[in-house]
């Protein structure tokens, strides 16, 4: 196991009065292990205690070659893992359970009594997974350095006539090419109408010109995510595209300037949102301002006005404000990832936020 991080978790536990807790989610636990385990609907379930007796209860289907550095205890399909569980469990004591551990198992070892009290443990690894070690730091620019080339590489794909479709099936044959091991989530590439509704779903529709094309992708590199937004325009943007493109622009640098130690998650979405407003089009603003990243492309820690956590260095969020209006068909985002520092921010993104039009040849 990893031991700094290990040792985190469980320092964590002892102030938060968790004597022993569940890890099921298979990226918590390679987060720990450095193991991938995947095991469907099958148990797996990494038993943590304050006092170390840390088990790894695994169905036999997944022998283990390397040493995990805990100890593995083994189960078959015909028997009952989480009894096997309980028998290492203070049955005494209260017990942190994953926020996905599948209710199958919480139940079942509840009728087993194993545990005096069932919390939810989860935000204490998320508030540990939030803030990124250095060798995550890393990882975390070598994925966003990719995502820009990708991006450099995709825009030139833009052009009139293409569908959102095609365009999107070029995004996931950049990363490949790329060297990740594929997108982080499915890509956006949408014209006008999908690119003013935010919860476009990629269609056959055709760019035609003086579409805004809002392009919104990310790549899996050494298990790092990536997610970048830039919003392109087919052959030429009216000036009302302009507009609307600097004030999001505006928004995002406001965003960014936000993000520091000290300032609170929601100070990051209040100084986007609160541009957008005072220009006039707060209304077409509709979703949060960002989502933290690391091992997935969401994780726990929201940049949204509720959000009142005080920002760490180390931390790894998107600014990504937009502004879609239906009725005129015009939707822009413009995303970029940070990484907080001591003092501010480094940007992760490089790529250009100059405004880009790609010639249609009209
Ligand atoms: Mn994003």
């Amino acid at each position: 196991m990893n031991q700094g991080r290990l040792t985190r978790v469980l320092d964590s536990m002892k102030e938060q009065n968790i004597p022993q807790m569940i890890i099921s989610d298979p990226l918590a636990i390679f987060y720990l292990t450095g193991k991938w385990i995947f095991p469907g609907e099958r148990l797996l379930a990494l038993y943590l205690n304050v006092n170390g007796n840390h088990k790894l209860v695994i169905n036999k289907l997944f022998p283990q070659e390397k040493d995990l550095g805990v100890e593995l205890v083994w189960y078959e399909d015909t028997q009952d893992g989480v009894e096997i569980l309980s028998n290492y469990v203070e049955k005494d004591k209260v017990m942190g359970i994953d926020k996905i551990w599948p209710s199958k198992f919480l139940i079942r070892l509840m009728e087993l009594g194993g545990g005096s009290k069932f919390v939810n443990g989860s935000p204490i690894i998320d508030y540990i997974r939030m803030v990124k070690d250095d060798e995550e730091q890393e990882l975390m620019r070598k994925s966003s350095l990719i995502n820009d080339d990708v991006m450099d590489k995709l825009i030139p794909y833009v052009v009139k006539g293409l569908t959102e479709q095609e365009l999107n099936d070029k995004v996931r044959e950049l990363y490949k090419e790329a060297g990740c091991e594929g997108v982080s989530f499915a890509p956006i590439t949408a014209y006008a109408k999908g690119a003013a509704d935010p919860h476009h779903v990629t269609d056959n529709s055709k760019g035609k010109h003086g579409d805004c094309v809002i392009l919104d992708i990310g790549g899996m590199k050494d298990n790092y995510a990536s997610d970048m937004t830039r919003t392109v325009f087919i052959g030429e943007v009216s000036e009302r595209q302009k507009e609307i493109y600097n004030v999001v622009l505006e928004a995002n640098l406001r965003g960014i300037a936000a993000a520091k130690p000290g300032n609170r998650m929601c100070d990051v979405d209040l100084a986007a949102r609160n541009y957008i407003e005072e220009k006039g089009f707060g209304q077409y603003f509709t979703h949060r301002t960002g989502h933290s990243i690391g091992l997935e492309d969401h994780e726990f820690g929201d940049v949204s006005s509720v959000n009142t956590d005080i920002i760490k260095p180390g931390q790894v969020f998107s600014v990504e404000p937009g502004i879609y209006i239906a009725e005129e068909g015009i939707g822009v985002r413009i995303e970029d990832l940070v990484l907080v520092t001591e003092d501010g921010c480094e940007v992760l993104n490089k790529y250009t936020k100059d405004i880009i039009v790609v010639p249609d040849g009209e």
